[in-house]
Formats: C-alpha cells, structure tokens, sequence
C-alpha cells in the first residue's frame, strides 16, 4: 500500500497558563467519575452517545485499522435477555467459579450476581474486539487499541453527564449470540449508560497516590 498524504497536524496550543487552567477543569470534572451500579430508567439524549462514539472511533488503534465494533442496545426484550444470561453467568462466579481471592478482592466494591442495571439502564454499549477474518483485515494491538476506545468512550459519556458501568461479565460469548454478531468479534466490555439513579450510592474508595505509582527519571 502507498503512503496516505500527509496534512497538517491540528494544532491545540495554549500559553503555559491556559494549558494549567485547561488540564485542572479536565481534572475536577474527571474527580467526579465514579462507576455506577444505580441507574434511572429516565431516557437519554441518544445524540450524547452518538458524540461520544465519535469520540471513541477517533482514537488511535494498531495500524489505524480501529479494530472495534460498538452495539447500543436500548431494546428492553433485548436487554432483558443479557440480564439473563449475563446474571446466570454472575451466579455461578459468585457460588463456586471465582475464587476465594478474586471474591475477597471484590468484596470492597459490595458487589453480587445481581445485576439490575442492565436492565434499568436507557442503554447498554457492547464494545466487540473486531479479530481477523475473511472480511476483516488482521489486526494488531488489539487490546490495547479496544482499551484506549473504551477510556474515550467512558470520558466522553462522563463530560456529556452521564454514568457508565465498566461492566465484564465472565465469560460474555453469550453477547455474540444474543446481539447476533459474528464468531470474529469477540465481547470485551460492556458499558450501562444513563442517569445515576437519585439515591445511588458508591463504596468509598481510597485510589493510590498518584506518587506511588509513578516513577520520574529525570536528569
Ligand atoms: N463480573 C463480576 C465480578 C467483578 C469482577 C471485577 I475484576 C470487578 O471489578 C467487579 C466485578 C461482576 O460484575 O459482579
């Protein structure tokens, strides 16, 4: 394949001032994201994700070949039916196919095989990893190119004021079946959008300080 032209680089340059009032407002509005497990059944502005997909689609991927594919699901039938399977598939981690580590791990987080939100949520997106096939170029970096949409995505959604869920039920082939996608796509997250419900709730979490996970090599 030849060379694609190349153009300008947009340009976003601020003086060192704006730069620190820029990154403090990204800053505190990204303070207040939280994942979510309440959510109202309000409707949505469907346009906010439709801006937020676009943000998403925009982000870098191995070989530019963005290897992702997104499902919205505002169907209830539909969204009935991954509450099913995905609840069938949470019952048994938490009876028997987690383990005593993993359970413990999560035990600050108050979570359980029940998951309501699916359902409650205006929207689920389904992000699908897009694998080689016939119709498909091989990919490269896929999950590192799928993981960096997503994080697009779940800010996207959060300056839009809505709440998202970084939700992985194990093991979600039951998506493919379900949103009738092909064996080449493989399930990698899902997200519940919407509201928070007015009494939602978080555990109160402490996050490392950012020093300890940081190592600056400096002259
Ligand atoms: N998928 C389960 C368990 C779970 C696993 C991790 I790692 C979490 O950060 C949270 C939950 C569930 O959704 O309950």
């Amino acid at each position: 394949m030849t060379s694609c032209r190349a153009v300008p680089a947009p340009k976003r340059e601020f003086s060192p001032e704006q730069a620190l009032i820029e990154v403090t407002r990204f800053a505190d509005a990204m303070a207040t994201r939280r994942s979510i497990r309440s959510f109202s059944t309000d409707p949505i502005d469907m346009s906010l994700i439709e801006h937020a997909l676009q943000i998403a689609n925009s982000a870098p991927s191995g070989a530019n070949l963005q290897p992702w594919q997104f499902v919205v699901v505002t169907d209830p039938a539909t969204k009935k039916q991954i509450r099913i399977a995905a609840e069938a598939e949470e019952k048994a981690f938490y009876a028997s196919k987690g383990s005593q580590e993993w359970l413990a791990a999560l035990e600050p987080l108050g979570t359980d095989w029940r998951k309501p939100f699916l359902e409650d949520a205006p929207a689920l997106i389904v992000v699908f990893e897009v694998l080689r096939s016939d119709a498909t170029p091989q990919p490269y970096y896929v999950k590192e190119s799928v993981g960096i949409a997503v994080g697009f995505l779940i800010v996207a959604l959060h300056l839009a004021g809505l709440a998202t869920l970084t939700h992985t039920p194990s093991p979600m082939r039951f998506l493919n079946e379900i949103l009738g996608r092909p064996k080449h796509e493989r399930p990698f997250v899902l997200l519940p959008v919407g509201r928070q419900a007015d009494d939602a709730q978080v555990p109160d979490l402490p996050k490392k300080e950012v020093g300890e996970v940081t190592t600056w090599v400096s002259s």
